[in-house]
């Protein structure tokens, strides 16, 4: 049977876990739940589900491969990838995917918490622009990682890898907040523009399925 992926209807903490399954080519159901009412907004949907899959600790994401039911976003990237080989493939490179898969979290959060923490608009107005003051010197030491690897164009050289599809997520949702962010880093740009060029990815984003919008939760004041 299929391996099913249920997560929220919107990008958020699945996208990059629908780009790796696409990459590698895996048939899934990208089950989608409609966020409710209500503070937290669950919906009936989710909450029919969210105890009744066999997971041990229910949460969205998750992903049912079989005898294997797991949450948790990174260790979800982290199973797909090792079974497909894009985990690294030493210990040194395997150690070298833990600390960017972290790394890039670290980045994710610290962005798309604004959205959700901001207390009304002139907060969140206030917290972004400060974030935005910071963004070139964040960008830069990834521009930087980036532009020292001389054997190829991803974050471990000449392999694509699980943190690449952490990594692409979390800079086009920057794209979102300012169109141009990226133009004054060349090797960021051109990262961007290869991984929107592998054939599978290329064809899973014209495609019907490939969820452009919403970015986040409709809780959030940005991507919503
Ligand atoms: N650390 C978890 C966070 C999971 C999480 O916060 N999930 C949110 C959406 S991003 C949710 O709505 N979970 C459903 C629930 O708590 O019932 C991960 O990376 O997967």
């Amino acid at each position: 049977m299929a391996p099913t992926l249920g997560y929220w209807n919107i990008k958020g903490l699945a996208q990059q876990i629908r780009l790796l399954l696409k990459y590698c080519n895996v048939e899934f159901e990208d089950k989608v739940y409609d966020f409710g009412p209500g503070p937290d907004r669950y919906s009936e949907n989710w909450l029919k589900d969210k105890f009744n899959l066999g997971l041990d600790f229910p949460n969205l994401p998750y992903y049912i491969d079989g005898d294997v039911k797991l949450t948790q976003s990174k260790a979800i990237m982290a199973y797909i990838a090792k079974k497909y080989g894009l985990f690294g493939k030493t210990p040194e490179e395997e150690v070298k995917v833990y600390f960017l898969m972290d790394e890039i979290a670290d980045f994710n959060i610290d962005f798309i918490k604004i959205g959700y923490v901001a207390t009304d608009d002139d907060n969140y107005q206030k917290m972004i622009k400060e974030y935005l003051s910071n963004l070139d010197s964040k960008l830069e030491k990834y521009e930087k990682y980036l532009s020292k690897n001389e054997s190829g164009k991803w974050l471990l050289g000449e392999n694509i890898s699980c943190p690449d599809f952490n990594m692409y997520e979390v800079l086009d949702k920057h794209r979102f907040l300012k169109a141009d962010v990226l133009d004054n880093f060349p090797t960021l740009n051109a990262y961007m523009a290869n991984f929107e060029n592998i054939p599978s990815i290329k064809e899973y984003m014209s495609s019907k399925e490939f969820i452009k919008w919403p970015l986040c939760g409709p809780m959030s004041k940005f991507g919503s």
